[in-house]
């Protein structure tokens, strides 16, 4: 059987690569991904599959490969592309991470609200990779599904 892995989404410039990249130890040049990427511990899902509604279904495809999904809003930017309860077509654990945590604090508050119209549950993480805010206990949470 294949070990599933962490299938990492969110809209454009979220900060996915970034902490795809932190799960695998990796800290290099980044550029927009483009397709879907496949790494050791971690599925790196380009934006335009959850920012074109048609998109979709193949998230939940790629799902199926996925132990957890990390749905990320971006505190710097704080657009929704998550339609009311789009987590709740997923079989595997959601967890709702919000990113860039270091940035426009003022921001929060809707972060948090998008996530819960999302449809996922607390806790969520809140992660910052230049700070390295949250990313140990999110590290640690995953720890066993990073294999
Ligand atoms: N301040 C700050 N910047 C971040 C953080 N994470 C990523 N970035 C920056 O945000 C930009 C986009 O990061 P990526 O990881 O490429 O984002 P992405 O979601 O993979 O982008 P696309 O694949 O193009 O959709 C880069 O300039 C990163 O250095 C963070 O936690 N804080
Ligand atoms: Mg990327």
């Amino acid at each position: 059987m294949i070990n599933k892995k962490i299938m990492v989404i969110g809209p454009k410039n979220c900060g996915k690569t970034t902490l795809v990249n932190a799960l695998h130890g990796y800290d290099g040049p980044l550029r927009k991904t483009q397709d879907v990427i496949y790494g050791k511990y971690a599925i790196d899902v380009p934006a335009t599959f959850v920012e074109s509604p048609w998109m979709h279904k193949h998230l939940i495809t790629i799902s199926q490969q996925a132990s957890h999904l990390l749905i990320l809003v971006d505190q710097s930017r704080c657009i929704n592309v998550y339609p009311p309860n789009f987590a709740k077509v997923f079989r595997c654990p959601v967890i709702g991470t919000i990113s860039k945590a270091d940035l426009n604090p003022e921001n929060e508050e809707r972060c948090i609200r998008q996530l819960k119209d999302t449809g996922i549950n607390k806790p969520y993480y809140k992660i910052s990779i230049p700070t390295g805010i949250g990313i140990k206990d999110l590290k640690k949470y995953l720890l066993p599904y990073l294999k």
